[in-house]
């Protein structure tokens, strides 16, 4: 099955989908929404443990219910839906807050050849302030999403590869779509679209984003661990349930189980 083949979507999002590999989705959170998100971004980056900096919060979601919520928000889901089909799985989520000056630069790469998990996925990417390229927002390269191409090493630990700067396009710099996005705003992309984001050049703005992985529950879903933002500790992700059923992957957790164990 592939990702375009849900039961009956609006058909302009779907090509356009298809097309580019990239989908602006427009507000997604209300102002009183993203300033709750903002209060409780602000308590966890107080408790970052230091081994890890602010741009590799990983799957936070199965620690703060709250981060829950936004990757539950009803809107969002429609839209995943409308791509994914009915049967959607939150596999994780990684919040990339980039600090005024030091925010680090991300280099162009796709997704797809980083992951252990095959099949239909998608990635919501979700701004907490407006972004823009002096703090560092995500650039994408539309129409480039069919195919993997040829990538090298970084040295670098938090992104350890990169696509080969000569498997872009020359005239990269004119093709390159900027996520100009307000807060609260959201865009969706595909998992092989090349996207990279600059460093956060600004004195005084963060960026803070929420970057939400959803895949079909027809997907091979692969074991991973991430270090909790708190403790450095590692826990395994988690396969959540989050519309539809999913009668054919035994390791899913139903988002009403998924609730009830962090409440517990
Ligand atoms: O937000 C960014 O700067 C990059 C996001 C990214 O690399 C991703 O969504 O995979």
């Amino acid at each position: 099955m592939s990702p375009f083949d849900s039961p009956s979507p609006p058909i302009d999002r779907h090509r356009q989908f298809d097309d580019e590999g990239f989908l602006f989705l427009g507000k997604v959170l209300t102002g009183e929404q993203v300033s709750a998100a903002r209060a409780n971004l602000a308590v966890m980056l107080a408790q970052l443990h230091s081994s890890l900096q602010a741009d590799e919060i990983y799957s936070a979601h199965q620690q703060e219910p709250w981060l829950l919520e936004i990757a539950t928000t009803p809107i969002v889901l429609d839209a995943v839906e409308q791509i994914l089909g009915p049967h959607v799985v939150l596999w994780s989520t990684h919040l990339i807050c980039k600090p005024p000056r030091t925010g680090r630069a991300i280099p162009w790469h796709q997704d797809g050849t980083y992951w252990n998990l095959s099949g239909p996925m998608v990635s919501v990417w979700l701004a907490f302030d407006d972004a823009d390229d002096e703090n560092g927002t995500m650039y994408v390269l539309p129409g480039h999403h069919k195919q993997i191409l040829g990538r090298r090493e970084t040295g670098s630990a938090f992104f350890d590869e990169e696509i080969q700067p000569t498997a872009l396009p020359a005239d990269i710099a004119e093709r390159e779509v900027e996520y100009r996005l307000k807060a609260g705003e959201a865009a969706m992309h595909h998992v092989l679209i090349p996207h990279r984001s600059p460093p956060n050049r600004s004195a005084d703005r963060w960026r803070r984003v929420v970057v939400l992985r959803y895949m079909s529950a027809d997907g091979e879903m692969g074991a991973k661990q991430y270090p909790n933002f708190r403790t450095a500790q590692l826990f395994d992700r988690e396969y959540i349930l989050v519309r539809g059923s999913g009668s054919r992957s035994p390791g899913l957790v139903t988002l009403a189980d998924f609730r009830q164990s962090l409440d517990a």
